[in-house]
């Protein structure tokens, strides 16, 4: 058996300390290497200067090498400070990145001089191998390695995906391996001390704009009843957890295995947040809906994504319009607040589908004004060069930007931090938004925030909410979307969060 290596495991900093939550990602890793390699984390949510505290650790040879989690969006860019710090102390420690960015753009990741390797999809397997490998350094060894990619005479070698592995699911998490482990649990709307928490891996459905689908290929598997038992025992009874925020890809699985399921989360009845499809939840059966009652589900995000069945289709999302609304009406029927999202400005019909969906919503908000709504911008993922997927691939090749010129996706890690395309991440703005319509959904998106704040925001004074209610009230009703200054000013002195970018 080759010798033990240490890797330096970092989460590199995505949002504020005050919404930190378990780096489950290093987490998992670190579990998986137990008994075969160590590890130790650095989370840059918690530790502010979390570049200087990994050069120093690198600088005085406590590592040998270092692995770093990615996902786009804001992540990118802080993820792209540390790995070139780590470069520059020590250039011989081999750098790793796994997670969300290097799966869907591999090639991008390994066409910068910080990273040496991209882990795509789930990592625990691919890191063991990779570590094993590392000190003899042979290409065959290395092409050897299921889901990894990595350079050979300066070019991107894309190695077989890895099959999906459910072993994660036996491995209870090292918390105590943390700093502190109670510092991430937040004061939410659900509780004093919340905590972000993963069940299930994967999801069944394969929506051609998702990560997940990316990641897990439409496979799924659910946790063995006595692990969410001794999870949600140990989160409870030995941190203290009051609520718990599911980060699964889609709770509501089939319901014949979701009920052992739902029966021990009764038991603990911690409220509880969750990622939910409209047809599971309309699908649900009373005893079940009687379970998750007992549970205290206070709230599901669903992806509602489009009024039009025709997009839906197209995204292969697998659910209708009207199951939207019917899940909508479910939920209010069961106390269960429904939290909608929605994607705007398909490049197919950018105006169109924008305007239809503004109808939709408000169609939604006179139905039940309590639902949440989530607003983003449509972003296909990239496609891989080597995607077998001949229905996206036409479709990326057909979109156009505003000038109508072929959108061009970047081809590099540092291309992607740059601000338009970390915006394009984010589903914030797209190549093919003229400047009027991304005014236009800015602008809806502040009068319907003002006219319905989100009980997400635990911060914003009673007092604030309601005279944002009463100050948008008069443009929401006459839909008069147009620059609403007023509103953006009394938000920002009321302080009013935004849950797209900072979670619950
Ligand atoms: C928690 C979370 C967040 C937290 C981050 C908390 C943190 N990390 O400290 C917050 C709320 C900040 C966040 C923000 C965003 N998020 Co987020 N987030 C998630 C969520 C719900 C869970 C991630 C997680 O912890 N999973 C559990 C771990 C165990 O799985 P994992 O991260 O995939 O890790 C495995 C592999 O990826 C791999 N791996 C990961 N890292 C590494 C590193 C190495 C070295 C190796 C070898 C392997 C490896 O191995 C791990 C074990 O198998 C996922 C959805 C989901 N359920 O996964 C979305 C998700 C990752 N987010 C996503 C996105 C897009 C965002 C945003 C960028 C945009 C947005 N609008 O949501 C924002 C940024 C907002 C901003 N600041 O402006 C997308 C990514 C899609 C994509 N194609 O990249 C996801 C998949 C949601 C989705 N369905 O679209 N997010
Ligand atoms: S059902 Fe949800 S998590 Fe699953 S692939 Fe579709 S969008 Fe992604």
């Amino acid at each position: 058996m080759s010798s033990s290596r240490h890797i330096l495991l970092i989460n590199p900093t995505i949002t504020s300390q005050r919404h930190a939550r378990f780096p489950l990602a290093v987490m998992s890793l670190s579990a998986a290497l137990e008994g075969r390699h160590s590890s130790s984390i650095i989370d840059g949510n918690v530790d502010r200067d979390f570049i200087a505290t990994a050069a120093r650790m690198v600088e005085q040879g406590q590592v040998d090498c270092v692995g770093v989690t990615v996902m786009g969006g804001p992540q990118l860019s802080t993820a792209i400070a540390v790995s070139k710090a780590v470069r520059e102390q020590r250039p011989g420690v081999p750098i790793i990145w796994g997670g969300a960015f290097p799966t869907v753009c591999p090639e991008a990741t390994v066409n910068v001089p910080y990273v040496d390797y991209a882990v795509r999809a789930q990592g625990e397997d691919t890191l063991v191998e990779l570590l094993d490998a590392l000190p003899a350094q042979r290409s065959e060894l290395l092409a050897a390695i299921a889901g990894l990619t990595w350079r050979l005479d300066g070019r991107a070698v894309h190695n077989r995906d890895r099959v999906f592995s459910t072993a994660s699911l036996n491995r209870m998490l090292p918390y105590d391996s943390l700093d502190n482990p109670r510092q991430y649990l937040t004061r939410t709307y659900l509780g004093e001390r919340t905590a972000g928490y993963q069940a299930a891996l994967g999801c069944r459905f394969r929506c051609t704009f998702c990560g997940v689908a990316a990641m897990y290929r439409g496979k799924m598997a659910l946790p063995p009843v006595a692990r969410l038992e001794q999870d949600l025992g140990f989160l409870k009874n030995r941190l203290g957890v009051d609520a718990i925020q599911f980060y699964d890809h889609n709770f509501f699985d089939r319901e014949v295995d979701m009920v052992p399921l739902l029966e021990v989360m009764a038991k603990y009845a911690l409220p509880w947040w969750c990622f939910a499809r409209s047809d599971a939840l309309v699908n649900l059966s009373e005893r079940s809906w009687a379970l998750v009652k007992n549970s205290r589900l206070r709230m599901a995000y669903i992806g509602a994504e489009s009024p039009s069945d025709w997009l839906l289709h197209d995204i292969r999302k697998g659910t209708r319009s009207d199951q939207t609304l019917a899940a909508v009406e479910t939920c209010r029927g069961h106390g269960v607040v429904p939290e909608l999202s929605f994607m705007l400005a398909p490049p197919q019909d950018p105006e169109g589908e924008t305007e239809r969906t503004f109808e939709f919503i408000r169609m939604i908000k006179r139905l039940h004004p309590a639902t949440e709504v989530m607003i983003y911008i449509y972003t296909p993922l990239p496609q891989r060069h080597d995607s077998k997927d001949a229905a996206a691939l036409r479709m990326q090749s057909e979109m156009r930007d505003c000038a109508g010129n072929p959108v061009v996706f970047p081809r590099s890690a540092d291309e992607w931090a740059e601000p338009q395309w970390r915006a394009y991440w984010c589903h914030q703005d797209a190549p093919w938004l003229s400047a009027r319509l991304r005014r236009r959904i800015v602008d809806f998106t502040t009068v319907l925030g003002c006219r319905f704040p989100t009980i997400m925001d635990i911060r914003a004074s009673a007092w604030g909410k309601t005279a944002l209610r009463a100050l948008a009230s008069w443009r929401y009703r006459f839909q008069r979307y147009d620059d609403p200054w007023e509103l953006r000013v009394s938000r920002r002195l009321i302080r009013q969060w935004d849950p797209r970018v900072m979670s619950l």
